[in-house]
């Protein structure tokens, strides 16, 4: 599983930082015009695929009065993310990385490592912890190894839209969860959007529950997201996000779920034929930093860190949702099939799915589960 044809993936150890860090385009440069998908080295028989951008609005202004003072150090801050560079991710990150260097006359910078070039969202979070890796952007999924309210998020159909997700985030809870990270050696500073999930594969197009009967899929590593594919009779198997391209390319399993945004920017439309819009579970993202490297830092600096993190958690969440359906039609240009499916077909799997909260409520926690969903509604 660790064979790729194409450098998707380097891991951190054996490779020297240096030389990993040749790899990456420098993070601090405009990133409007060229981060298209252009750069993908193309797959054979494959559709060429339009590169063309899509219409995103600016980020918010970066309003800061610069901390210059000559007592102040330098850093540079390693920053590993899953996804690609052109991913909501990843320009998020940049702009961070704008945000910093601005606010501090260079003196903050960030170095983007794309693509799970330096891990996999378990591995960067060690990464966090023993200090290789100052920060990363995980998915709540394979966090809740630390702090198990986050499972909250892993059951189906619990976010009806973006508008309830920020609901979540922007309320004491979402606040509440986050601060549970204090003391695990990485600090969560702002939530992300991942977004809704939707299930890529080759077998056929997916209408219905009974579609994924035996379905091969690569699922995230949590239990709850394994018990919501075998309540629907697939065969979920649990992989690090790094691995996926080409476990998908070699046939190890014939799909796997993820945002669109993903599903595009990821290039598995080079490998999944089919393309179902399923939206069965929310994801976010969490904005980290190790926390010894963190309460290292000069009181000044950690204010702007989350100064920008705030600004950075707006602007990721805005550009995820202006990516989300143009990513969609992309992955459908690539030529693969995409269906939609309608409320009734989303009721089939929201009933087949159903046993999943009774499975998983009790250790999640009956109480956060009722108030989540409160806040959710806006009540
Ligand atoms: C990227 C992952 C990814 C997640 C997954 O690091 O593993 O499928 O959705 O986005 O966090």
């Amino acid at each position: 599983m660790r064979t790729h044809t194409r450098p998707r993936r380097m891991t951190w150890l054996g490779t020297s930082f240096a030389a990993t860090s040749l790899l990456i385009a420098s993070c601090s440069g405009d990133f409007g015009g060229e981060a298209a998908a252009g750069d993908d080295e193309g797959g054979g028989e494959e559709t060429a695929q339009d590169s063309g951008e899509p219409e995103l609005s600016p980020p918010p202004e970066i309003d800061c009065e610069v901390l210059d003072g000559d007592d102040l150090a330098e850093h540079t801050i390693k920053f590993g993310i899953g996804l690609a560079e052109d991913s909501p991710q990843g320009r998020a990150v940049q702009y961070f990385g704008d945000y910093l260097s601005e606010c501090t006359d260079g003196r903050l910078t960030v170095d983007l490592f794309p693509d799970s070039q330096v891990g996999d969202d378990l591995e960067m979070m060690s990464g966090l912890r023993s200090g290789t890796l100052e920060m990363t952007y995980p998915s709540t999924s394979p966090a809740v190894s630390f702090v198990p309210e986050l499972g909250v998020f892993d059951l189906p159909f619990l976010v009806p839209d973006t508008d309830a997700a920020d609901r979540i985030f922007d309320s004491e809870v979402g606040d509440e969860m986050l601060a549970e990270f204090e003391g695990s050696g990485m600090l969560a500073l702002a939530w992300g959007e991942n977004g809704f999930r939707q299930v890529t594969n080759n077998d056929g197009p997916i209408e219905s529950p009974e579609d994924v009967q035996g379905l091969d899929v690569r699922v995230m590593e949590n239990e709850i997201q394994v018990t919501i594919w075998e309540q629907l009779g697939a065969n979920p198997t649990t992989m690090a996000f790094g691995e996926v391209f080409s476990a998908l390319e070699q046939g190890v399993v014939s799909g796997q779920e993820n945002p669109w945004v993903t599903n595009y920017t990821s290039n598995f439309w080079e490998v999944q034929d089919y393309g179902s819009e399923t939206r069965h579970v929310y994801t976010p993202f969490l904005f980290m930093i190790g926390e010894e490297f963190y309460n290292g830092l000069d009181p000044a600096y950690q204010d702007l860190i989350q100064e920008a993190s705030d600004a950075t958690s707006e602007y990721q969440r805005q550009v995820a949702r202006e990516m989300d359906s143009w990513a969609r039609d992309q992955f459908e240009a690539s030529g693969a099939e995409v269906n939609v499916l309608d409320e009734d077909q989303l009721d089939a799997f929201r009933e087949a799915t159903a046993p999943v909260y009774d499975r998983w409520a009790p250790q999640i926690g009956e109480e956060l589960i009722d108030e989540v969903r409160s806040v959710a509604e806006g009540e």
